[in-house]
């Protein structure tokens, strides 16, 4: 597929999503505070643009999976926002009707299968959903999210090696944020080039500077097109940084103050921000409207959260090994 064009309607589009999606987390955070949202929760502010350039290059009927950092994505791929935050919250209209939580955000109507708690774990799940898409001859891709931590688990090596053995359509997205929880890449191999893990396996690999949608879209495009035209694997490793704590308690004591500004000078949203206002994209009264906007879905998610019950007792055995007793997840 040619290039897409990135216009004004993308960068307002890259705008108020990714704005979104901030506000959306920020919320969460509050809400954990609160005690509304319980267990783990990991924020994905600083991310966005990994998120934004791959849904400009996405077709319909491609998929994707992650790992716990994955409250945004499905929102990205079309799931009601509120359901998501009403998952959090545990609730009976949440995408798993409250008993998933925030590391297990899924939604197979909208191709978004989670959401995995086990490092690494996701990644033969993800290569064997791309395989399903081939075995049918359907020309749909997978993109296969990961960890830089994840690297370092045998299934990513296994999955790496049969998806080139059998020419699976997937594209494995290494999100490198610097760390996995409070160890950085340098201290867990002797390379820091995750990319190159690609070379021992012949797949087509590189290294994409992801603070910005741009870079991040044109590495997708290339890489998806390569799956879709049966050419098999890409490894990107997506160089990107995360604005807060792994989880909701994390001192960092592994980074400095200084390290995490140095990275909010090149923050995603004020990027396409500055875009937008040097192309005379919007007005400031455009831009104030979205802003607006952005803010009153976050407060309408968790309105609706808050009025939505949490599960019934009797429900606690169901869904729990097959879908039979779980008659709400559509084919
Ligand atoms: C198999 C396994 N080992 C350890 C953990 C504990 N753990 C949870 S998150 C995490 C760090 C993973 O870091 P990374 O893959 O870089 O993802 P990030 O949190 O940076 O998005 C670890 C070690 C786990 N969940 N699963
Ligand atoms: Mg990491």
């Amino acid at each position: 597929m040619p290039r897409k064009k990135i216009t004004k309607a993308t960068y307002l589009k890259w705008y108020e999503d990714m704005l979104f999606w901030r506000k959306f987390e920020d919320m969460c955070a509050a809400l954990y505070i609160q005690q509304k949202i319980r267990g783990f929760l990991h924020l994905y502010n600083g991310q966005e643009a990994v998120l934004a350039g791959a849904l400009h290059a996405m077709e319909k009927g491609d998929k994707m999976i992650t790992a716990y950092r994955n409250h945004v994505q499905p929102i990205g791929m079309g799931v009601d926002p509120r359901k998501v935050m009403a998952e959090l919250m545990g609730r009976k209209d949440g995408t798993s009707r409250g008993k998933g939580g925030s590391m297990h955000i899924f939604s197979k109507e909208h191709n978004f299968y989670g959401g995995h708690g086990i490092v690494g774990g996701q990644i033969p799940l993800g290569a064997g959903i791309a395989f399903a898409d081939k075995y049918q001859g359907k020309k749909h891709v997978t993109l296969c999210y990961m960890g830089d931590g994840a690297v370092r688990q045998g299934a990513f090596h296994e999955t790496m090696n049969l998806a080139m053995l059998w020419n699976i359509p997937v594209v494995f997205v290494v999100e490198n944020n610097g760390y996995a929880m409070g160890t950085s890449v340098e201290r867990t191999a002797n390379h820091t080039d995750i990319y190159k893990l690609g070379l021992g396996y012949e797949m087509p690999c590189k290294p994409v500077e992801g603070m910005n949608p741009v870079n991040v879209y044109d590495a997708m495009q290339e890489a998806i097109d390569r799956a879709r035209n049966g050419e098999g694997p890409t490894l990107l490793e997506i160089r990107t940084y995360r604005f807060k704590g792994h989880s909701m308690s994390d001192a960092q004591k592994y980074r400095t103050k200084d390290e995490v500004a140095e990275y909010q000078k090149i923050d995603p949203i004020t990027q396409v921000l500055d875009v937008i206002k040097s192309k005379k994209y919007a007005s400031d009264k455009a831009i104030e409207e979205i802003n607006q906007k952005v803010k009153d879905l976050v407060a309408e998610c968790v309105e609706f959260g808050n009025n939505s019950p949490f599960p019934d007792q009797e429900e606690l055995w169901q869904g729990v090994y097959s879908q039979e007793d779980y008659p709400f997840i559509k084919e």
